[in-house]
């Protein structure tokens, strides 16, 4: 009897391990790595030869490199919004560049990649850049800032609001200004200045970073910001601190949340402007601030990789790395950007740059990376972020609200080539169509070039077609000599689109 007691003990006990073993695979942790506005050809691991960005190869060389890998959009708030929702931003008119006063665009009622996992079991959080707005309209920043990422799924945030040029410049943490203190009250306005506050305009003798457009509202730390703010000294961030301050975040939430699955979307600033390194990268890239704080910015995710390592969870997390769009040298600053370039392509081979509707608009980086899960490889599969939601669904077990985000798990799991058929890329508003090896820009009026950052922007008055396989460079427009292909992208852009897309208002193919 005795015996068997101890039989039927140890069956049970074999039956929990297993089914433990079951959660452990079937439900990784998952984090995403966000950059902000690095290039296609940042990364030595995609071709760069004059930046060394060791830790973001590793995973790249570890994992699955994605060639074909896209941001929703050209811009920071779209292509975050398609990230999170798995909507198409292109279907919300409040998904452009926000000020760092906007309300939420996200509703609280709809699907989201963290509401998703959070009904799977995981714990959520988000450390680092937000950009989709706060609250609903005139928020207090002394009281409770909600809705904000914390309403839309998100059990833990540690957040900066909108930009690093943005203000507020304080973190948020859980809808409160970290280290706000009440006599200190923080007044923000995007439209006029608060009486006696120094401007970068007025003020040039305060900075320690020259504007060269925009960027010349209130004065933060030396660095003259977009929009005007007023109080909370104390809590306001330092910006040299900034990586190590998010890592730090990223680094703890993994050590406190380890004994369960967790989703973390660790969304860094680098290398957006103002670029700002810390002390210890500065001259490190011999490129200016831009390449330090992608050096910088590669050494932070080399550190959190080794709090993964070091809990014991590595083998145990599904990690993704990208980017919100495409790279941009001066956007805004005078900081050498432009000056250091040297022989260093940020798009790499590709046309155009962050707000172009050519393909450095919104292709970039995109790696997956599992150790022991994922064969390392290259893909050259067309996937997007906004698949996030249907295939980390598919891979925790959950139903989803897909939208337009479609099941890619085995694409991203580097078990299947058959990524998507097509894709809506956007940028301002602006849309253009990716379908299998080709890509149609429909006309658009505005300008060609924007002088100022200097980025072509893919507007033509004519239709573009381009055959990305033999012209990733995006120099031979096809429209004229390949009419059967141009009428089958449009056909079936518009069947996804619609018709009103284009400020052309006779749209005529020839
Ligand atoms: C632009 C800013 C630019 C950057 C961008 C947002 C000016 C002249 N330019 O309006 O510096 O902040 O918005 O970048 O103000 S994003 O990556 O968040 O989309
Ligand atoms: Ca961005």
């Amino acid at each position: 009897m005795k015996n068997l007691i101890k039989i039927c003990m140890s069956i049970s006990l074999l039956f929990l391990l297993a089914s433990c073993t079951q959660q452990k695979t079937t439900q990784p942790n998952i984090v995403v790595i966000y950059l902000d506005d690095l290039g296609y050809g940042d990364l030595s691991s995609y071709g760069a030869t004059e930046l060394q960005t060791p830790n973001i190869d590793a995973l790249a060389e570890g994992g699955v490199k994605f060639t074909n890998g896209y941001a929703t959009s050209a811009t920071c708030t779209p292509s975050r919004y398609a990230l999170l929702t798995g909507v198409y931003p292109w279907r919300n008119k409040k998904a452009k560049i926000l000020p760092g006063s906007a309300p939420l665009i996200i509703s609280t009622e709809q699907e989201t990649l963290p509401k998703m996992l959070k009904r799977a079991g995981y714990q959520t959080a988000i450390v680092g850049k937000w950009h989709l707005g706060l609250g609903t309209g005139n928020v207090d920043w002394n009281a409770h800032i909600a809705p904000g990422p914390n309403e839309v799924g998100f059990e833990s945030a540690y957040i900066l609001a909108a930009t690093q040029d943005r203000v507020p410049t304080v973190y948020i943490k859980d809808g409160y200004v970290d280290g706000l203190d009440p006599k200190d009250p923080i007044s923000v306005n995007y439209q006029k200045n608060f009486e006696g506050e120094p401007t970068g305009r007025e003020n040039p003798e305060l900075l320690t970073m020259k504007w060269h457009h925009g960027h010349n509202a209130s004065i933060v730390n030396g660095i003259p910001r977009i929009g005007y703010m007023k109080g909370g000294d104390a809590a306001k961030w330092s910006d040299v601190d900034m990586a190590d301050h998010f890592l730090k975040k990223a680094q703890e939430y993994v050590r406190v949340h380890k004994d369960k699955p967790f989703f973390l979307y660790y969304a860094l600033q680098q290398p957006h402007v103002p670029r700002t390194p810390h002390p210890r990268f500065v001259g490190k890239s011999g490129m200016g601030p831009r390449g330090d704080v992608i050096v910088e910015a590669d050494w932070c995710i080399g550190e959190f990789m080794k709090t993964l390592e070091e809990e014991g969870i590595l083998d145990n997390t599904l990690i993704i790395f990208s980017s919100d769009n495409g790279p941009v040298l001066n956007d805004g600053y005078y900081d050498d950007a432009v000056e250091k370039i040297g022989n260093h392509k940020p798009a790499g081979e590709l046309r155009g740059g962050k707000y172009s509707l050519f393909e450095a608009g919104a292709r970039v980086p995109f790696v997956t990376y599992w150790k022991g899960k994922i064969q390392p490889g290259i893909s050259d599969a067309l996937v997007c972020q906004i698949d996030f939601l249907a295939s980390l669904a598919n891979l925790v077990g959950e139903e989803a609200e897909q939208g337009d985000s479609q099941d890619m798990l085995d694409v991203l799991l580097g078990k299947s080539d058959k990524g998507r058929e097509n894709l809506i890329i956007e940028a301002n508003s602006r849309t253009a169509f990716r379908a299998g090896d080709w890509v149609m820009i429909p006309p658009y009026k505005g300008k060609t070039i924007n002088e100022k950052v200097n980025i072509e922007l893919g507007n033509d008055p004519n239709y573009q077609l381009y055959n990305l396989k033999d012209d990733i460079s995006q120099q031979q427009n096809q429209a004229e000599s390949n009419p059967e292909k141009l009428k089958q992208l449009l056909a079936e852009f518009e069947e996804i689109r619609g018709k009103n897309y284009s400020d052309v208002k006779e749209l005529k193919l020839k």
